[in-house]
């Protein structure tokens, strides 16, 4: 760590449905962060620079059929190959801003209501080996809002009745964890000012020394 930058960085997921603003926000968070001095970094899961992750855009691109169990696992696996990259730039004071995490894995794979495999399943394959995000940000809009936004409907799970799924587990996971949750029908400037001012307050914690939870463990 440099100087000015004692302590360790702070660890921001940034979830919702396609197209509720994540990306931008996220993107937004880490400018306004730098611009107050913070050395902030913008990730993305899942990493589709990685072989893990051509394979999973190939099956998001629909080129390629894989089986629900698979496909989990290899998002999953897409983000414990980039673990330790994690963990030593949270260590070193950097915080990571991240548009998805381990909480977009077990609301897509639990939409899908595949035989077997529930959220205990979901939390049992990487709960224990991954951090906890210091906060997720739970972007709140409906679903035909979002679907009127460009591009949807190029990737494979872009599908209204699908998107209806991926919202409901998103709400259940958020009650049960606690997630910060945010009105993604607001202006982005308005949205954007809301979490900054929650996200400074959040770096400054871990700043002080709050501790890296394991994700579900
Ligand atoms: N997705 C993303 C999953 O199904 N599981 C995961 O673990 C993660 C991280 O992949 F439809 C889905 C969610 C979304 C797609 O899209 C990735 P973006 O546009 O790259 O976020």
């Amino acid at each position: 760590a440099g100087a000015g930058n004692e302590g360790r960085g702070a660890f921001i997921v940034f979830e919702g449905c396609d197209r509720s603003g994540k990306t931008t926000q996220s993107k937004k968070l880490v400018a306004a962060l730098r611009e107050k001095g913070v050395d902030a970094e913008w990730w993305r899961f899942p990493d589709r620079t990685t072989g893990v992750g051509r394979l999973i855009d190939s099956y998001l691109a629909g080129k390629q059929d894989t089986e629900d169990d698979v496909i989990h696992l290899l998002f999953a696996a897409n983000r414990l190959e980039k673990k330790q990259e994690l963990m030593s730039k949270l260590e070193g004071g950097t915080t990571v801003v991240l548009d998805r995490y381990a909480q977009s894995g077990a609301a897509f794979t639990m939409a899908k209501a595949t035989p077997g495999l529930d959220l205990a399943w979901c939390m049992g394959v990487e709960g224990s080996r991954l951090p906890a995000p210091d906060v997720v940000y739970f972007l709140k809009a409906p679903v035909e809002m979002a679907a009127e936004r460009g591009g949807f409907g190029d990737e494979r799970y872009e599908v209204l009745e699908f998107q209806r799924k991926v919202a409901d587990c998103y709400m259940n996971l958020s009650k049960m964890e606690g997630w910060r949750e945010l009105d993604a029908t607001q202006t982005i400037d308005a949205l954007h000012l809301e979490i900054c001012k929650d996200a400074m307050k959040v770096v400054e914690a871990c700043k002080a020394g709050r501790p890296i939870d394991l994700l579900w463990a």
